[in-house]
């Protein structure tokens, strides 16, 4: 049985993880209007594995015998200056998941809750992942220097992207 400190914490996880794919849709429909449909259609899976993310949270609060409640979400941002900025913008996002993610690992470890912790080890590593995917986007952008046909390739590049859900346990 999860503890309620635990129960309150992974909720406001799942309630983060939900805004992280509500604003990486909203950074699609910047993409879409920029007319970068390959960056729009790589936010667009990226919305796909945020949920993927809240599923698991919410499937491990059910299996432990806790009750999921879901949160109001903020308005995300609609708008960036660059395409550039909107993926720093995502990279900072990240950095706030990846800490709100070890903040869940320290209370496991604080309330001796094994389970949890354990759980949560798939998360640190996802973390890694999720930081480099948007830091080698970020790089690509920084190489092209905001130029025609740099951009062009990148948005190619990004459009070749394609959803694979994580492996079921
Ligand atoms: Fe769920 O990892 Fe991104 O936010």
């Amino acid at each position: 049985m999860l503890s309620e400190k635990m129960q309150n914490a992974l909720n406001s996880q799942i309630k983060k993880e939900i805004y992280s794919s509500y604003l990486y849709m909203a950074m699609s429909m910047y993409f879409e209007v920029e007319d970068l449909s390959g960056a729009a259609s790589w936010m667009r899976i990226q919305v796909l594995e945020e949920l993927t993310h809240a599923e698991k949270f919410m499937n491990y609060v059910n299996e432990r015998g806790g009750r999921v409640f879901l949160e109001a979400l903020e308005k995300p941002a609609f708008s960036w200056e660059t395409p550039l900025d909107a993926f720093s913008g995502a990279l900072e996002h990240e950095r706030f998941i990846s800490a709100s993610i070890n903040e869940l690992v320290s209370l496991a470890r604080e309330e001796k809750d094994f389970m949890s912790d354990n759980f949560l080890q798939w998360f640190v590593a996802e973390q890694v992942e999720e930081e480099a995917s948007v830091s080698e986007v970020i790089r690509m952008f920084k190489l092209a220097g905001g130029a025609g046909g740099g951009l062009l390739m990148i948005d190619r590049e990004l459009g070749s992207r394609v959803f694979t859900p994580p492996a079921a346990e």
